[in-house]
């Protein structure tokens, strides 16, 4: 560990030269370790961008609790989207470590100056996109977030095991949701095929834009808080979803999927990544409610993080003067 604390802590070049060697050795930055501001920086970039999708990502699927067509369903669904309140919040705390405040980092999020994924900007039409959601979204989730669980971040990479044991709950959930539909009638099939038409090229925007105009991976790499690149991990994603897709009896939309036996893996088309640069931008489907309604929930919750600072407060004054006493 980069301990900086010591009272011979060593110079600049000293605590650089220990920060690189941590790196090399695989071994984790900690809060309390110095680190390079532009380290610092990239971690409360992505760790933000990553617990505002989660809560942000609560929308699309949090329309259809009262919509479900059982309490069966309803009980599921409600208990997936109170999880992505839950890695929302050890998100925001893994960001705090570094000196980041969460109050701070939502209003960045409410003024629209910090991003959060391009996924949750689509409309979620029917309860089949509920199942597509667990299992496209969730999907990539785990592609891109199991190899987060070995950043070199401390706090990022353990909030990420509990994470990733969560989605892939989610996964599963959205999957079986599927399989039942597509047990059912034709109608439910067909919503079950309209989703996946929908939601197949915004998941494999998730990745990120590809690697020649993706600014940030290299550094991230080389720091180790990143692990792959955001090709690899979309190939891995389609990799992972044809033959899902087939035992489920849907086709993807892509006219250009097809295995390609000398690499191993599969070819598949280019995702409209101008489209990727609109809803990131703020001009995709759905943008403008889901944040009016992020909004909205800020400010009609003010009450309640006024009550519980009262209540921390009374808290700490009664320990103080127990203690006084
Ligand atoms: N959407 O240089 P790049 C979930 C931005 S939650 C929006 O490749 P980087 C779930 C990028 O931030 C899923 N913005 O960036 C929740 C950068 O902008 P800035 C969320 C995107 O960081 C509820 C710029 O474009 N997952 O699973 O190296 C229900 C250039 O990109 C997107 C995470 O947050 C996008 N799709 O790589 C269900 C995972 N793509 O900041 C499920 C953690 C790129 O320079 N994050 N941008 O202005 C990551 O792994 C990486 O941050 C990314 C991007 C792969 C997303």
């Amino acid at each position: 560990m980069a301990t900086t604390h010591s009272a011979e802590a060593p110079d600049r070049d000293g605590l650089q030269e220990h920060f690189d060697a941590t790196i090399t050795r695989d071994q984790r930055i900690e809060p309390r370790d110095w680190m390079p501001d532009g380290y610092r920086k990239t971690l409360i970039r992505q760790i933000a961008q990553h617990a505002h999708s989660e809560i942000i990502g609560m929308q699309p699927e949090g329309e259809w609790i009262t919509k479900a067509p059982s309490l069966r369903r309803k009980a599921i669904l409600f208990a997936k989207v109170q999880d992505e309140a839950g890695h929302g919040l050890y998100l925001y705390s893994a960001a705090e470590t570094l000196g980041a405040d969460r109050a701070d980092l939502t209003a960045r999020l409410i003024e629209g100056r910090q991003k959060y994924s391009s996924i949750f900007n689509y409309p979620t039409l029917s309860f089949a996109d509920v199942g597509v959601i667990g299992w496209f979204v969730d999907g990539a989730a785990i592609c891109n977030q199991v190899p987060l669980c070995r950043s070199s971040y401390g706090p990022y990479a353990r909030a990420m095991v509990r994470i990733c044991k969560e989605e892939s709950f989610h996964q599963r959930q959205g999957y079986e949701l599927l399989l039942t539909m597509m047990r059912g009638t034709d109608a439910q099939r067909a919503m079950v095929q309209d989703a996946v038409d929908r939601w197949w090229w915004p998941s494999l925007m998730m990745f990120g834009p590809p690697d020649d105009a993706s600014p940030n991976s290299a550094q991230s790499m080389a720091w180790k808080i990143k692990r792959h690149s955001n090709d690899e991990l979309r190939q891995r994603f389609v990799d992972m979803t044809v033959p899902q897709a087939d035992k489920l009896g849907v086709r993807l939309p892509d006219p250009e999927l097809r295995w390609n036996e000398e690499r191993g893996r599969h070819d598949f088309g280019t995702p409209d990544w101008d489209e990727l640069k609109r809803v990131i931008t703020g001009n995709g489907p759905c943008n403008d409610r889901r944040m009016e309604r992020r909004r909205t929930a800020h400010e009609e919750g003010a009450w309640v993080r006024e009550a519980a600072t009262a209540h921390a407060a009374k808290q700490a004054a009664r320990a103080k003067d127990g203690a006084a006493a």
